[in-house]
């Protein structure tokens, strides 16, 4: 596995944040959390990653722009590069001591995906892709799940927590994936999500209401695996319409469907 120069550049930012988390983590009663809005939590830990990504990565590309989770975007010389960043995918999480949360780093060249580093320093899991150089946990390549049926396919999503709408749509959604597959999974972190997909330990995964970081080094990581991933309309403007659809060719085809259900 020869990683590119820029990937590992991303890797280098990644776990010097994630280390940083990991420290935090150890003593997170005594962080400062602010909240954004209702059941939107953020605090010291999550600037203090981002604040450590940005630094990394400006020093590496100085000219390449910026989408921030915390700090939003920040226009560079080069607007055909733009790394997209969610510095602690999971604060709710990493705020009650649980281990699942992870950084995300993607980078768009002209508006396409090019390379994605999810790193989850808890369990000390490194998930690097590229564009047509496929997707690694750590060394070891990885292909999405095989199983092509629901009734076998275990499915992770995102439930909506105060402050987040589509409650009602949510429920019958919940309630027809509940019906047709062998079990649903909410492990509170939309970027891990998304690579525990590509890794073959979620045979799908759907969501409302997520951002670019939340997505994008994930996107990357599914398609790179062989999976497919659109939005709710089966399109790929996930970004705009915040909604992803992820699985293998026939879970994708089979989750759409069920999620057009009627209740
Ligand atoms: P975060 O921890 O980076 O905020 C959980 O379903 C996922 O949703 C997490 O990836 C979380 O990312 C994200 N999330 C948290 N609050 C949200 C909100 N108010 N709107 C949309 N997504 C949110
Ligand atoms: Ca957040
Ligand atoms: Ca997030
Ligand atoms: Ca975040």
């Amino acid at each position: 596995m020869a990683r590119s120069a820029v990937l590992n550049v991303m890797v280098q930012a990644a776990m010097k944040a994630g280390r940083s988390l990991a420290r935090d983590f150890g003593e997170v009663q005594n962080l400062q959390v602010s909240l954004k809005g209702p059941g939107d939590y953020v605090s010291q830990a999550d600037r203090k990653a981002e604040q450590i990504i940005f630094t990394e990565l400006k020093k590496a590309r100085p000219d390449y722009s910026f989408l921030m989770e915390e700090s939003g975007a920040v226009e560079g010389s080069d607007a055909q590069h733009r790394w997209i960043i969610d510095p602690l995918d999971g604060t709710t999480n990493f705020l009650h001591g649980i281990p699942m949360f992870a950084v995300s780093i993607a980078l768009e060249r002209q508006g396409q995906i090019v390379a994605g580093v999810i790193y989850n320093p808890a369990m000390d899991e490194l998930y690097t892709a590229e564009r047509g150089g496929g997707v690694f946990l750590n060394d070891r390549r990885l292909r999405v799940a095989a199983r092509s049926k629901m009734v076998d396919a275990v499915i992770g999503t995102g439930i909506p927590h105060i402050g987040r709408g589509h409650h009602g749509h949510y429920l019958v959604e919940l309630r027809n994936i509940m019906a047709d597959s062998a079990g649903i999974r909410r492990m509170g972190a939309a970027a891990l999500d998304l690579a525990y997909v590509a890794a073959g330990r979620l045979d799908g995964f759907w969501e409302d209401d997520l951002q670019p970081w939340d997505m994008a080094a994930g996107i990357l990581m599914i398609r790179e695996a062989g999976g497919f991933v659109s939005d709710k309309n089966g399109g790929q403007d996930m970004f705009a319409t915040k909604g992803i659809v992820a699985g293998n060719e026939a879970i994708h085809k089979a989750l759409m469907a069920t999620l057009k259900k009627p209740i």
